[in-house]
């Protein structure tokens, strides 16, 4: 296999024109240090994997003392040392740091990098027909710069202090003042400074993608025949790019705040009685800054999943997209909007009423795209020959869990019900099905798709059933009855609640919860087995194994530095060919010129507008005329 991939590689090069001489084949250059998007995306695949493990560990801790607060936690001394406490429970700072350290490796190492890294960068060259990323060397400084930050936010775990605890956002003051707890000490810093790395390896791989789509698609793959997973993967980075640098800074005046004795955002605080001399600066500011990123952030998180399901349904419908041209109006919707209703995190913050109406209205638009999308998913599979496979399932998934909790949304989004279910686990429950459980099931979706792709093997489908099943009854069990407590006033972050006797109604529930999500996390050891399994040991994949129409199923099994041997292939129809009348197969790949299937090239009725549609058939009677 490696001989082939070098052969391979220098086909490619010369075909290319390529000019650099660091591909030799040797071990570092082609599993470390590679500057090919395919490795990277496996790198980010595997990495984002290892954090989901972690990540999902120490929600298992927190939930512990949550559902058990009576149990001796005795047993997790020897993973966790003096964070025991002497009677046996957690010790409540670090409680909150596991609660900060779950929610920041979840969202942005698992579902942004992990996510959005794989598969941003293993299909936006094979499927928009381009040998690699217009740079594979930032590519892959990139990948290196996302994995320093992700070490740097893991060794902080083994700190004395422990990591930052201030939950993911880290609002000051409590983040800005070192000697305000534990959790703000070194934790914070290397929070900080792993958050700004991340962020530098965020801009140079949105960069990458957003030149690698504008100029190196193949010829004829105009923006109208894009895959809608690069629509989605081209809008992510453009949000991005425009977003995370505010995080960045937010970030860095933070650490100015509590290294340099700024004042951004402090401002007549006294700490133990000592009256700090810090004046003009404003805790809310962070939380615009803050939120700035992290509103669009959710849809970074979200998009990729959106569009790898529009790809895995219209495939295993075998039917053509429904509305292509609103999913991709939907998702420019939800760019453009996504910018300007950050606020709807703050509406307890002293917003001004009269702003706080401009935010929510803003707010409740985005349902209207997230509903367009919705309704197309489901118009896609109105009727449609449904293939289930594993990937079509978590597709299928995504679309329920996103349903229930865009609904709750819409509560959240009204200011004045908001005040009442602000820092409740209704919060909680609402984004952890809209925003978690939905980019995970998007995440799932790709591995089960684009496995036979990526290692040239086929994943077990029955284990991918069980997994689905346990997966997707196991989310609702853990986040459904959390609207139910969050309604009754359990607020969220708390890390005792029996003392209050009001909560101790709800310990059965939470119980519930706990023993759910323990169960829905082992599950995952069904993918893991696998995912690893089937790597090495699985049944050789066929060249086009759900047959496919998109450019990546063109390549050979185990496509080289380059992607293509010989020529890329040219692009001539759009990727949603499946079924169409007349056709002897049931799907048309994009690269097939319409001279190659004349008795089908009528186009589907929703399928082109007025002027194109005219433009259709004077190529098919071309085509016609010269078959
Ligand atoms: C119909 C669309 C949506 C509306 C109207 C909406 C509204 C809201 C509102 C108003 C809040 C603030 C609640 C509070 O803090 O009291 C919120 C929180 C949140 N939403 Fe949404 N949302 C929508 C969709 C989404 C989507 C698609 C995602 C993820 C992809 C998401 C992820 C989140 C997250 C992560 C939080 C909580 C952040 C935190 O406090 O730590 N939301 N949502
Ligand atoms: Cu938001």
């Amino acid at each position: 296999m490696a001989t082939a991939n070098i052969s391979n590689e220098n086909i490619a090069h010369d075909v290319h024109g390529h000019d650099d001489d660091h591909h030799h084949g040797n071990f570092i250059t082609t599993y470390i240090f590679s500057t090919d998007h395919k490795m990277i995306a496996k790198q980010y695949l595997l990495t984002g994997i290892l954090w989901a493990f972690v990540g999902g560990l120490l929600s298992i801790i927190f939930r512990l003392q949550l559902g058990f607060p009576g149990m001796s936690l005795e047993f997790l001394r020897p993973l966790l040392g003096d964070w025991i406490s002497s009677s046996g429970s957690l010790d409540p700072e670090f409680y909150l740091a596991l609660v900060t350290m779950h929610g920041t490796i979840m969202v942005f190492f698992v579902l942004t990098a992990g996510l959005s890294g794989t598969f941003s960068n293993y299909l936006i060259p094979l499927q928009i027909g381009a040998r690699d990323m217009a740079s594979g060397f930032m590519n892959m400084l990139s990948y290196w710069l996302f994995f320093l930050a992700s070490i740097i936010m893991f060794i902080s775990l083994f700190l004395e202090t422990g990591p930052a605890a201030g939950g993911w956002v880290v609002y000051p003051p409590l983040s800005a003042l070192p000697q305000a707890i534990q959790g703000s000490q070194a934790g914070m810093t290397l929070w900080l400074v792993a958050m700004v790395f991340f962020i530098a390896s965020q801009l140079l791989g949105g960069i990458n993608y957003i030149t690698t789509v504008i100029n190196l698609r193949t010829s004829g793959m105009s923006f109208s025949k894009l895959p809608l997973t690069i629509w989605a993967f081209f809008l992510t980075a453009v949000i991005g790019l425009l977003s995370f640098p505010v995080l960045m800074a937010a970030s860095l005046l933070l650490v100015f705040d509590r290294s340099f004795g700024t004042s951004f955002y402090l401002s007549e605080i006294y700490i133990g009685g000592e009256a700090l001399p810090n004046v003009g600066g404003s805790p809310i500011l962070y939380q615009h800054l803050f939120w700035f990123l992290g509103h669009p952030e959710v849809y970074i998180v979200l998009l990729p999943a959106l569009g790898i399901t529009s790809e895995v349904v219209a495939t295993n419908s075998r039917k053509p997209i429904f509305g292509y041209r609103a999913m991709v109006g939907s998702m420019l919707g939800i760019t453009i909007l996504s910018f300007v209703v950050w606020a709807h995190h703050m509406f307890v913050s002293g917003l001004n009423p009269f702003l706080g109406s401009i935010f929510m209205f803003l707010t409740l638009i985005i349902a209207v795209p997230s509903a367009v999308k919705v309704f197309n998913y489901l118009t896609t599979l109105w009727k449609g020959n449904i293939v289930f496979t594993p990937a079509m399932l978590f597709s299928i998934g995504l679309v329920s869990v996103f349903i229930s909790g865009g609904l709750t949304g819409i509560f959240l989004g009204n200011s004045a019900i908001d005040i009442q279910l602000h820092d409740t686990y209704f919060v909680v429950a609402h984004f952890h099905l809209v925003m978690g459980s939905a980019s995970f099931f998007g995440l799932m979706a790709g591995v089960y798709h684009w496995f036979p792709k990526m290692y040239g093997r086929m994943m077990d489908r029955h284990l991918g059933y069980v997994h689905f099943w346990l997966t997707f009854v196991g989310i609702y069990l853990v986040f459904f009855p959390m609207h139910y407590i969050g309604i009754a006033g359990f607020p969220r972050r708390y890390y005792s609640f029996t003392t209050f006797d009001i909560l101790d109604t709800f310990a059965d529930l939470n119980m519930f919860i706990s023993v759910a999500a323990i169960l829905t996390f082992s599950a995952q050891a069904i993918f893991a087995y696998n995912f690893f399994y089937s790597m090495y040991r699985g049944r050789l994949a066929p060249a086009n194994p759900w047959k496919s129409n998109t450019l990546e199923w063109t390549t050979s099994r185990y496509p080289g530095h380059g992607n293509w041997p010989g020529e890329i292939p040219k692009v001539y129809r759009w990727p949603y060919d499946y079924s169409k009348p007349g056709a002897k197969e049931d799907y048309i790949p994009q690269h097939i010129p319409f001279s190659a299937t004349p008795e089908s090239n009528l186009p589907h009725e929703n399928e082109m507008i007025a002027e194109e549609k005219a433009a259709a058939k004077v190529d098919t009677t071309s085509n016609e005329a010269k078959a």
